[in-house]
């Protein structure tokens, strides 16, 4: 992956207050947990170190509040130590990206005005919808990766995606912290197409995986309506029928939200 800004040194201090984990302590709690809950884990061990309104009151890199930033940061680090081989979906050389076929329209009979839509949000503290344009989206640091399209049929292609990370939507927009409290999170997302005909969820290490992006380009090009323009989800560790086109809404919530296939019989996570 690339980003189109510089990283802050992770191990800068941001302000007096040093209110992150030093590696060292995030290393041994992460050998003692279990790697599904490690992005949970940085974010826990932010909130009860100052609160997530703290936090996002820090001055910003590209958007991106410093210290979620750090920790976001720090996961990748040691994602990319720790979990090599199962934790990030394998990248590809540009050149082998190709246009993967158009598979899957449900919740895409209409057309649709992409000057028109906006992602709408709901705010799992207050329960109001926000609503961001393409712009918004674009505003945040864009990431460019090569990752395979698998789908659950048995085919699959090397597709070059450019987006912006659901993480850094969800820190620059701190939407998910869960009712009464304004430090933890909700456990899973749920995303839909506008008209509410195809839907997925994703727990939140998934969401907040570092290859999971909101994508508006694809091989370099602005993403066409069949492939889901404006926005989709991409997040290669799981199959094609998570990678929503055509998002509409996001909401939070503590229990899975409503899946499409997971509706038909496959497996919820649909990882692989
Ligand atoms: N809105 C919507 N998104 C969807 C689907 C769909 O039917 N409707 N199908 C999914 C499936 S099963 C796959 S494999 C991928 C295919 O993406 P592509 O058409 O860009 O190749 O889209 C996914 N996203
Ligand atoms: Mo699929």
């Amino acid at each position: 992956m690339a980003t189109n800004h510089e990283s802050s040194n992770p191990t800068a201090p941001d302000s007096p207050r040093e209110p992150l984990q030093s590696e060292g302590e995030v290393l041994a709690e992460a050998r003692r947990r279990s790697r599904r809950s490690f992005i949970g884990l940085g974010l826990a061990g932010l909130a009860g170190l100052g609160g997530w309104n703290w936090l996002i009151s820090q001055p910003k890199d590209s958007g991106i509040a410093q210290p979620l930033r750090k920790v976001l940061d720090a996961n990748g680090r040691l994602s990319g130590a720790y979990f090599k081989e199962t934790r990030l979906a394998p990248e590809f050389a540009r050149s082998r990206a190709r246009t993967p076929r158009v598979n899957g329209k449900i919740g895409m009979k209409q057309e649709l005005d992409p000057e028109a839509w906006r992602l709408r949000v709901q705010d799992f503290g207050t329960g109001a919808t926000q609503e961001f344009t393409l712009a918004d989206i674009k505003a945040l640091p864009k990431v460019v990766m090569t990752t395979e399209l698998k789908c659950i049929e048995g085919w699959s292609t090397v597709v070059n995606w450019s987006g912006a990370r659901l993480s850094d939507f969800l820190a620059r927009h701190p939407l998910a912290s869960r009712p009464g409290t304004t430090v933890e999170l909700a456990a899973y997302v749920g995303m839909s197409t506008p008209d509410d005909a195809y839907y997925v969820g994703l727990d939140m290490p998934s969401a907040l995986h570092p290859q999971t992006l909101l994508c508006y380009e694809m091989n370099g090009q602005p993403l066409t309506a069949a492939h889901g323009a404006p926005l989709r989800l991409v997040t290669p560790l799981k199959y094609g029928t998570k990678h929503l086109k055509r998002i509409g809404t996001i909401a939070f919530a503590d229990t899975r939200p409503k899946d499409y296939w997971a509706e038909q019989g496959y497996d919820w996570d649909s990882g692989h």
